[in-house]
């Protein structure tokens, strides 16, 4: 079974705007609210996909009935913690005359100890060997990144295999912990290593030493400048599809979603990496943080083209 970990789950609100003007009282006209964080935006994926997933994580009490509505009508099982507070909402603001995006993420409802042993003991009762962990998103206060190196140390014991989807001191510290796979972005990578973005040689070179450091496969997401996936077994180039981007926010939950789909199913690291793109690909095609349907993801993955690094040839 795969399950989606999120611990700061959102209410995403995408506002559609010609150009923001600051200072200004701005009428957006178009708006769209979606349940997200990055679990769940995995967990929405993967459910197009065809697969299944079950979402785990906190839920805020005061706002749940509308956030568990939303999971209901997308048919997306969920086992959460609940917590008092509001789940937080996150504004996404769409300037559609300059194609800019910009985020305004919240920190979110406070964890108590209770809660967290709560999550603790559930995961402790449910997790066994082959299953498939996503524990992705940023941790809302009164959790710090043990939280998360603690998780992955439970989850490894138990056999499971886990994705790591996490920015900053919590990437830092849960790579050491050697989940199966992390897919941090290039901004993400460059807290690991100091990497220039277009020199793909070095950021090849500084994902190996964290696969021969016990992490299988690493997979780093550069927006419109493409992606590369180092494994065991390769390293891979793709440059992103071509795409009329409507929404940026929830690409690279998709490739997570694509990742954690491909593991259960047995995909080789090739097509993983093909379902990827296609996944992201086909998420910036969609408004807001809708999840693009399965035909819409085969109809990019037919458009990926591969390099198999070292080899100069397309695949
Ligand atoms: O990646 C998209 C997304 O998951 C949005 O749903 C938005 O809520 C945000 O990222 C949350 O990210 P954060 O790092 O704040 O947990």
């Amino acid at each position: 079974m795969i399950y989606t970990v999120t611990l700061n789950p959102a209410i995403d609100m995408t506002v559609y705007i010609d150009e923001l003007k600051k200072g200004q009282v701005n009428r957006s006209n178009h708006c769209l609210i979606d349940a997200g964080g990055k679990g769940i935006n995995v967990s929405k994926v993967i459910k197009s996909l065809g697969g299944k997933s079950i979402a785990l994580g906190f839920l805020g009490n005061d706002n749940k009935d509308w956030f568990l509505k939303y999971l209901k009508n997308m048919q997306i099982d969920y086992d959460f913690i609940f917590v008092d507070g509001l789940t937080r909402t996150n504004i996404k603001i769409v300037e559609t005359a300059q194609k800019v995006y910009t985020d305004l993420n919240q920190n979110g409802f406070e964890v108590k100890k209770k809660d967290i042993n709560l999550l603790f003991d559930k995961i402790d009762r449910i997790a066994k060997t082959d299953d498939i962990f996503v524990l992705s998103g940023s941790l809302p206060p009164g959790t710090d990144e043990d939280v998360y190196v603690e998780l992955i140390r439970m989850l490894k014991r138990k056999g499971a295999k886990v994705i790591y989807d996490a920015d900053g001191k919590a990437l830092e510290s849960g790579v050491l912990e050697k989940p199966d796979v992390i897919k941090p972005n290039i901004h993400e990578f460059k807290c690991l290593f100091d990497v220039e973005e277009n020199d793909l040689n070095s950021i090849v070179s500084s994902a190996k030493k964290l696969i021969e450091n016990g992490i299988k496969k690493v997979l780093i997401s550069m927006g419109s400048k493409g992606a590369v996936f180092v494994t065991e077994n390769m390293e891979l180039f793709a440059k992103a599809a071509e795409v009329k981007v409507k929404s940026t926010t929830g690409a690279g939950d998709s490739m997570v979603a694509a990742i954690s789909y491909g593991l259960s199913q047995n995909m080789d690291d090739v097509s993983i990496f093909k379902l990827a793109l296609a996944c992201a690909a086909a998420k910036v095609s969609k408004e807001g943080v809708k999840p693009p349907e399965k035909n819409e993801i085969e109809g990019f993955l037919e458009k990926i083209k591969l390099e198999r690094l070292g080899e100069l040839k397309w695949i």
